[in-house]
């Protein structure tokens, strides 16, 4: 017999994806900035992950059509240009909590993004992971494509009847396509705890270079001063001896709480490129805002512009999710005409986009005075853009 509130749902729910899938994205007029363009739609959410990881759609075995395994989120992607077509990784989040990463494609890398028909199988390692996530994505100079993402384990020391406390490391994996993944063994520091390690994408003295983001525990950085800078001589294993903060933290700045480095940076004839988070805390939680600097070409662990304040802070619907007041990128794409796709998540919820040029960008990171630290420097700097612009009139 025909079950026809099956039939009805799945017709409706499939419309549904179509619709979210096909929806032309368009430049979001609220913001105006000129440095960069918002889009109104989110890139990727929860909704775009495809019914069949989602449904039982049997109806003999589902006859409600319920959810079965729902997905909650789908956030902080690594990205990358492959065969012309934009690809995300994204962390997609189940309802029972734990990550996985999953592939979306899109053509202009701006809407139609559509999950790959399978998430990503990551292997694990003798210690397997407990939750996996954020994978920066680096086509490195050695051929291969380098996933770098977050493990995080059960603290083994934690005391009985603490079942938060956690250890965060930097786990790798490589591949050719982003379907086969070779998993390697996890990065090794003389850091209790990582997160945020970026591989720098080309050779640095013969060595891998890192990007690091030394902490004494799970969630604060504690002694970690910032952004830290690292060299192995393999990726198999992968091992810094010696850790360098190369972007610190500063009091009463947005990197005040912590920071780290968000996608690998991008090469450009003023320097490399950095995009990466910084984090204060507020009577209402911690806030986490986007950040550029440059550091020079030759010797990329060198900081040469540091702009004051952010570049990207959650506006409008991206300010509230599962952990409000955030966005984070971990994914961003340089197309060869210069145009620059940053891909990042408000949240924990959703990813967006926002679309610049490194032109535009270097001018932005090269224009934009630094933190003067205290209020009085702020009110001199910002007197000298008033005090030139009167002069004009
Ligand atoms: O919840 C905000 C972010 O918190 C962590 O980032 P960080 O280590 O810099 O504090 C990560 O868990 C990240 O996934 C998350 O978006």
């Amino acid at each position: 017999m025909t079950n026809a509130l099956f039939v009805e749902r799945l017709g409706r729910l499939r419309a549904r994806q179509a619709e979210l899938t096909t929806r032309p994205n368009r430049v979001d007029r609220r913001w105006d900035s000129g440095v960069y363009e918002r889009w109104e739609d989110p890139v990727l959410t929860a909704a775009h992950a495809p019914l069949e990881w989602r449904f039982d759609l049997d109806p003999a075995t589902n006859p409600y059509l319920m959810e079965r395994q729902g997905i909650n989120a789908a956030f902080n992607a690594g990205a990358i240009e492959l065969n012309d077509r934009l690809l995300l990784v994204a962390r997609v989040e189940g309802y029972d909590r734990k990550s996985f990463f999953a592939v979306a494609e899109s053509e202009n890398g701006v809407d139609g993004f559509t999950f790959w028909d399978e998430p990503i199988v990551m292997p694990e390692t003798a210690d397997p992971d407990v939750n996996v996530y954020d994978m920066r994505l680096v086509h490195h100079q050695d051929g291969w494509i380098y996933g770098q993402f977050c493990t995080e384990r059960r603290d083994p020391n934690a005391p009985p009847g603490d079942l938060s406390s956690a250890v965060a490391q930097a786990g790798l994996a490589r591949t050719r396509d982003l379907k086969t993944w070779e998993r390697l063994p996890d990065l090794k520091t003389r850091s209790p705890q990582q997160r945020n390690v970026v591989l720098h994408p080309e050779f640095v003295g013969g060595r891998y270079a890192f990007y690091t983001r030394p902490q004494d525990d799970f969630i604060s950085a504690g002694s970690g001063g910032g952004i830290g800078w690292g060299l192995s001589a393999s990726m198999n294993p992968a091992v810094i001896d010696a850790e360098t903060v190369i972007e610190s933290r500063a009091y009463h700045t947005i990197k005040e709480v912590k920071n780290g480095q968000g996608p690998a940076p991008l090469k450009t004839e003023r320097g490399w490129l950095h995009l990466a988070h910084g984090v204060r805390n507020t009577a209402a939680g911690l806030r986490y805002v986007l950040y550029l600097f440059l550091s020079d070409l030759q010797e990329p662990w060198r900081v040469t512009h540091q702009p004051g304040g952010y570049l990207i802070a959650p506006e409008f619907e991206e300010r509230v999710g599962d952990v409000s007041n955030v966005v984070f990128s971990n994914g961003w794409v340089a197309r060869a005409d210069g145009t620059v796709l940053i891909y990042y998540a408000s949240s924990d919820t959703r990813m967006h986009v926002a679309t610049s040029s490194v032109e535009r960008l270097l001018d932005y990171v090269t224009h934009t005075p630094p933190d003067g630290l205290r209020s009085a420097a702020s009110v001199q700097t910002r007197l000298e853009l008033i005090r030139r612009n009167r002069a004009r009139h």
